[in-house]
């Protein structure tokens, strides 16, 4: 059964290079409506826990450095057929393979720096949200 829900983050690198209102307005004008958002920074373990389902890939120490490294935009996003859609939204992981007026191929400097992360599946979608926000900040 596909929800309605996926959940994002606009990541250290494209927090950095001042793209926070590009690609909020990217989201927004692709029909999403945001139903939980905050400004935060993760720690090294927040992150190795977020990734955890990437520890045995030779980037995972990388990924943790990188996510940690800096403040990031959280947030949970509501559009019927949520997750793929945000996904055709954002891109390929590699932004040298990302569809034209994609997010990554917009704002993403290289695989690992790609400015956004995705959820790819309903069930990942409600555990990321739940790993970063109450209840009560979802609305
Ligand atoms: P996605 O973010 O498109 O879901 P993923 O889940 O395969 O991609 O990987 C999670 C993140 O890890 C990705 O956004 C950036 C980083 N990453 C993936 N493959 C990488 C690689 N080959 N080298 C460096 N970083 C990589
Ligand atoms: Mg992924």
């Amino acid at each position: 059964m596909s929800t309605n829900r996926t959940f994002t983050m606009i990541k250290p690198d494209a927090v950095k290079n001042g793209h926070i209102g590009g690609i909020l307005d990217k989201i927004t004008s692709a029909g999403f409506k945001i139903v939980a958002m905050k400004y935060t920074q993760l720690s090294k373990r927040d992150a190795q826990e977020f990734y955890a389902v990437h520890n045995e890939r030779p980037f995972f120490g990388e990924l943790v450095d990188f996510m940690s490294s800096g403040p990031i935009v959280a947030a949970i996003l509501e559009k019927d057929n949520a997750v793929e859609d945000f996904r055709a939204l954002i891109g390929a992981t590699n932004p040298a393979d990302a569809a034209e007026g994609t997010i990554r191929k917009l704002y993403a400097t290289s695989i690992g720096e790609n400015a956004v992360h995705g959820s790819d599946s309903d069930e990942n979608a409600a555990l990321e949200g739940a790993f970063h926000f109450a209840g009560r900040e979802i609305f």
